[in-house]
């Protein structure tokens, strides 16, 4: 398969630094390498430009969201990079940066697809909040809303004037923080959660078998894989951002990844929210390394 590595190296959605450095880590770690030697035709493309804004500007683009307006520029090139990648017979592998990007990556897939996808969103967090739900003013808790059309118009039509994904086609896993005002969304939603509770009643096999068998039964045509490093258990990834107890082991997460990859569907990635300063013996990048390998082992 030919695969393109997008890098978007960007700290403005999560507010904190580190995540900016998250593409290039990784490409010093071997990334390339790592994905060639499945015999992939690898294409590292470089990373999207990001703005230098000022700390103390972060809220003069929107009171309500901070680095708006750039992160706006940032997702909207993304999503042209991430669709004309895919239009060229091209596996977009995006490596974040913070979770913020999902929304031009997803942007670009949905384009492509004409929305006859679906999303796995891998996460402790819900991020489907909106400006006004926001208790931090951080965009990278916000994605999922403005994809599924919820939220700030520049958000929601970011790319192309259009609600990017259906509510049903959204498999979010392994939420456990989860804010006042995404509860009260979740109640109202179609999407589909998957609670680490249930991971652990039902056991992962079924629960990742209920996924492939829902998204078989509709007319999709490609999965996405959004993976944010804080759904792996707090104790075992320092080197993210906004870590939670009770998440799942990096074993369980690659065996969710590979069942995913096997299925043949997985046509995009996202892989986001690495922080190498605040990593310790670079245990959050080579769990980051050993997740991306079971992707491309898998992938079919
Ligand atoms: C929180 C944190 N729910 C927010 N979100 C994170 O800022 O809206 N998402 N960390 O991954
Ligand atoms: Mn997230
Ligand atoms: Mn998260
Ligand atoms: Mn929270």
């Amino acid at each position: 398969m030919n695969i393109n590595i997008i890098g978007v190296p960007t700290f403005y959605g999560c507010d904190k630094l580190g995540p900016q450095l998250g593409p290039d880590k990784l490409r010093e770690k071997g990334l390339v390498s790592k994905i060639k030697q499945y015999k992939h035709n690898v294409f590292d493309i470089g990373n999207i430009y990001v703005k230098e804004v000022n700390e103390n500007e972060k809220l003069t683009s929107n009171p309500d969201m901070k680095y708006f307006e750039t992160l706006v520029e940032i997702n909207n090139n993304l999503a042209h990079v991430v669709n004309c990648s895919l239009a060229s017979n091209c596996f977009p592998l995006i490596i974040g940066g913070d979770h913020s990007i999902a929304l031009g990556s997803i942007s670009g897939v949905s384009k492509f697809f004409n929305k006859k996808f679906a999303i796995v969103w891998f996460d402790a967090h819900g991020d489907i909040n909106t400006f006004e739900t926001s208790e931090s003013k951080n965009v990278h808790g916000m994605p999922l809303a403005s994809l599924m059309g919820y939220g700030h118009n520049k958000l929601k039509d970011l790319y192309y004037k259009d609600t990017k994904v259906k509510e049903n086609n959204v498999y979010h896993i392994g939420g456990r923080d989860i804010d006042f005002g995404e509860k009260e969304f979740i109640k109202n939603t179609d999407m589909n959660m998957y609670y680490p509770q249930d991971l652990s009643k039902k056991g992962l096999d079924t629960i990742i078998n209920d996924i492939l068998d829902s998204i078989h039964s509709k007319d999709i045509n490609a999965i996405h894989i959004s993976f944010d490093l804080d759904f792996i258990d707090s104790k075992f990834v320092p080197g993210t951002g906004t870590r939670v107890d009770n998440g799942l082991t990096v074993n369980e997460s690659k065996y969710l990844l590979s069942e995913l990859a096997k299925s043949g569907l997985v046509k995009s990635m996202d892989l986001v929210e690495l922080n190498p300063m605040l990593d310790i013996n670079d245990t959050t990048t080579d769990i980051a390394m050993d997740l991306i390998d079971t992707i491309f082992k898998n992938l079919k």
